[in-house]
């Protein structure tokens, strides 16, 4: 256990992050975790792999690859220990090799869509949608990236190193910059910590305002997000949970401390509707939100 509550913990503090790296840290740390079960009987097995479940997915309650990562690694159908051992081994590793190369399908399909010449907008730090921006540029496409700072954890930062590193030519700006530069953008491409039934998008906090902006500046808004970024529960009616994160990110507690009548408040996710997306790119395929329904039925196992 004490291996999967280290991973749980770097989850929690971020030090694993971005939606599709936690759903594969997870995966791993129940694949591990079963490796190493020493138990007397299928029930302790059961039990034991379903506390393991809950306590990793309690780390954050936002991004829904976790839970569909840890639900797809963790299924087992054998009576026997040793069985659902191995079944839940291969369903790990076997949902880990889909993620890998989901990235890829969705660099591929996405750059596409990417013409020579477009400058995209991308906030925070998407694996999948840098996967696209990468993809168009080894493919010879010229383009230009501004990337946002995303306060408050600036992970724009990660962002811009990592095309600073592609040799993508990119600008940093600030997060209230968003719509001031949506006139030179052509695209805008950001990632997913969930998608709902109805095509709704949760992903990091200032999302839906690059939405609002390039709606009314009539420029085109894409998804990158793998299908297990999913919500299987919102087809029940569940909301997805906003995570709130510490004071601490925004402010110094020191100075915080000096100002009795301030609250600091730190949603760390924004919902943007359907009404706003143009394309979900995803690893089965470019789909219009209104599919995501679909999606969930048919690749998830709803
Ligand atoms: P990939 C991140 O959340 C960002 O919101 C990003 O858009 C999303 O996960 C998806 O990232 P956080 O973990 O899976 O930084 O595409 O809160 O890498």
């Amino acid at each position: 256990m004490q291996k999967l509550q280290e991973t749980a913990e770097k989850i929690r503090t971020m030090e694993i992050r971005g939606a599709g790296r936690i759903a594969k840290a997870a995966a791993e740390a129940i694949r591990d975790y079963a490796a190493g079960l020493d138990v007397a009987s299928i029930e302790e097995f059961s039990t034991r792999i379903q506390e393991a479940s809950s306590f990793l997915i309690s780390t954050r309650p936002t991004a829904v690859s976790l839970p569909n990562a840890v639900k797809l690694a963790s299924k087992y159908s054998s009576g026997n220990v040793e069985e659902a051992r191995k079944e839940i081994i291969e369903n790990a590793n076997c949902f880990i090799e889909r993620a890998d190369k989901a990235l890829g399908i969705i660099g591929k399909i996405g750059s596409r869509r990417i013409q020579d010449g477009d400058v995209i907008m991308t906030h925070c730090n998407s694996n999948a949608a840098l996967s696209i921006i990468t993809t168009a540029f080894e493919d010879g496409k010229d383009i230009l990236v501004i990337a946002t700072e995303s306060r408050p954890r600036r992970q724009g930062l990660l962002t811009v190193r990592h095309l600073n590193n592609f040799g993508v030519p990119t600008t940093l700006i600030v997060d209230s910059a968003v719509r001031y530069y949506m006139k030179e953008v052509d695209k805008v491409i950001v990632g997913a910590d969930a998608i709902a039934s109805n095509g709704a998008l949760v992903n990091k906090i200032g999302t839906s305002q690059l939405a609002l902006a390039a709606n009314e500046a009539r420029k085109s808004f894409m998804v990158a997000a793998e299908t297990f970024k999913f919500s299987p529960n919102t087809i029940l009616g569940n909301p997805i949970e906003i995570e709130e994160r510490s004071s601490d990110e925004v402010i110094d507690p020191v100075i915080l401390a000096d100002l009795s009548q301030v609250q600091v408040k730190n949603p760390v996710f924004d919902f943007t509707p359907a009404k706003y997306i143009d394309m979900i790119v995803t690893d089965i395929g470019i789909i219009s939100p209104g599919m995501a329904y679909a999606i969930i039925k048919e690749h998830l196992g709803w």
